[in-house]
């Protein structure tokens, strides 16, 4: 077997990083383990905690198998440090150290630098499950009440991906840093959590649903971002999370979609062509197609700003430093240095948005955010399919990229999703057309009551094509009372 496949699934940590050879490391993780069990308790999943759901733990690194279905109640989820296998012999792909062997310890220069981006992204993770921990209680079937819980065990499985880094590479302070990211709270006054849409709440399943269409796909490519690094361990955790990623984009993504599906069904059975008459729409119990496109403008405007600010020499700095790549790094021709490219960003300039170059080095994060909106416009052209099949003449769309933005060149101006350029007072009168309203809450609010019949599911959302680990359409993936 390759290096790392084998995972020890025995202790209280299943690993393959050889916690049980690693005393100091296996005690720091014990050590945080009831800290974090706590947390789990008081700011995870409200209620249901007993429940017995069909989850799927990581049990192996291979490819082929990695995962086991089965009931498990979630505070006894098996947590487990897992890293994608060594590569023999790999180099450091990008930056001033290309071509170098890959670190397997950190380089002391790098210290701060590293240990802030482990941080930035173990901060999100616990974050995302202290913002959905309400949705439990309106969840439209138990299959959407699984897939919820699924990712939010993951998501705390990927802070003890961060934690183990931090705890393994940072001695003492890594602990401090571990400690802290079971203090900081999602929306917290005093203590929030570190980036913006982190602290953003997710009132309803059509937020989270486009939270995991939008968000966790920021995490994908910021994930793919750091596999990249030529820091060995943190290249290595980010590949075997990525595995896990694509089932949070899968819920958010199919959750629209369902969504839309059923809409557009109602509204034929009932003789609606008018998308916009929203009343109507309405009254047959189902969600309106332009308040899907007023979430959707609200959580891709949230997940723009994550990428900083598009002009960053932090960015630069990471690039240089071979800690953190482009999106795909390995597969792009270039010399992987920058140093004499450019790069085009969209910049404000004398109130109009223009098209510059500028060195390519500096514009690391702009490029990101466009290797995100290449990426989830599959997905909207995918909603519209469901849309147009139907027969309903409407489409959505991506807002323009400087719309509703509170990071980097276009918060200091207001831009509506078409990319024009508003006064205030125009902003404001046309406001509740661009984002959710206050209404719109209540009325999702009120549309969201529970199903809980095995196999059945609430009026506004469509069954999933397939169950999870092809289980039937009446499989029972929670059972709340056992
Ligand atoms: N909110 O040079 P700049 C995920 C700060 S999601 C608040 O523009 P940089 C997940 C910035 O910190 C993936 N502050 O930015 C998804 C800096 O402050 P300091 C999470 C912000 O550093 C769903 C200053 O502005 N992982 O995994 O190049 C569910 C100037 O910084 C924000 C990562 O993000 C903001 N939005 O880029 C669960 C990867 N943006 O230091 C999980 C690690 C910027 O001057 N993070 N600032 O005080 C990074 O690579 C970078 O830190 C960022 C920002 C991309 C976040
Ligand atoms: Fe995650
Ligand atoms: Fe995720």
């Amino acid at each position: 077997m390759p290096d790392g496949i084998d995972v020890d699934y025995d202790g209280l940590i299943p690993n393959n990083v050889g916690l049980n050879a690693d005393a100091r490391v296996r005690k720091a993780l014990e050590t945080w383990h009831p800290g974090y069990i706590d947390w789990w308790q008081d700011r995870g999943p409200d209620g249901f905690q007993d429940a017995l759901v069909y989850l799927r733990t990581a049990i192996s690194v291979d490819a082929q198998g990695w995962a086991k279905f089965g009931f498990v109640r979630m505070p006894e989820y098996k947590w487990g440090i897992l890293l994608a296998p060594a590569v023999e012999g790999r180099r450091i792909g990008f930056g001033r150290h290309k071509g170098d062997p890959a670190w397997q310890d950190v380089p002391g220069e790098y210290r701060a630098m590293l240990r802030r981006l482990l941080v930035i992204q173990g901060d999100t993770e616990p974050a995302s499950v202290e913002q959905q921990r309400h949705l439990g209680a309106t969840a439209p079937s138990l299959y959407d009440l699984r897939n919820l819980f699924q990712v939010n065990v993951e998501e705390g499985r990927h802070l003890w991906a961060m934690v183990y880094l931090l705890q393994k590479y940072f001695g003492a302070d890594g602990r401090e840093e571990a400690e802290e990211l079971l203090r900081r709270r999602s929306g917290d006054q005093d203590t929030p959590r570190m980036l913006g849409a982190f602290n953003e709440a997710t009132p309803d399943w059509l937020s989270f649903f486009m939270f995991t269409t939008f968000t966790d796909r920021d995490g994908k490519m910021q994930l793919e971002a750091l596999a990249q690094s030529g820091f060995d361990p943190l290249s290595r955790t980010c590949r075997f999370m990525l595995t896990e990623e694509a089932h949070h984009m899968f819920v958010g993504e199919s959750g629209v979609g369902r969504i839309i599906a059923r809409t557009c069904q109602a509204m034929k059975a009932a003789g609606i062509e008018d998308a916009e008459d929203v009343g109507a729409v309405r009254r047959l119990g189902v969600i309106d197609l332009p308040l899907i496109q007023r979430k959707i403008n609200l959580h891709f405007s949230l997940t723009l700003d994550l990428f900083g600010n598009e002009i960053s020499t932090n960015a630069a700095n990471a690039f240089n430093a071979g800690l953190k790549g482009r999106f795909r790094e390995h597969t792009l021709t270039d010399d992987h240095q920058l140093l004499n490219d450019t790069y085009p960003v969209l910049r404000l300039v004398d109130g109009a948005v223009v098209k510059q170059d500028v060195p390519a080095l500096s514009a690391l994060n702009m490029r990101l955010r466009d290797d995100f909106v290449d990426d989830v416009r599959g997905g909207i052209t995918r909603w519209n399919n469901v849309i147009a099949k139907s027969g309903i003449a409407y489409r959505l769309a991506l807002p323009h990229v400087g719309f509703n933005r509170r990071i980097g060149e276009f918060s200091r101006a207001r831009i509506d999703p078409l990319g024009n350029i508003l006064d205030a007072e125009s902003w404001q009168g046309r406001r509740d057309a661009f984002l959710p309203t206050a209404a719109d809450g209540d009325f999702l609010h009120a549309l969201m009551q529970p199903v809980r019949v095995p196999g059945a599911f609430a009026g506004w959302i469509a069954p999933p094509r397939i169950g999870i680990d092809n289980r039937p359409g009446d499989f029972e993936y929670v059972k709340i009372h056992e």
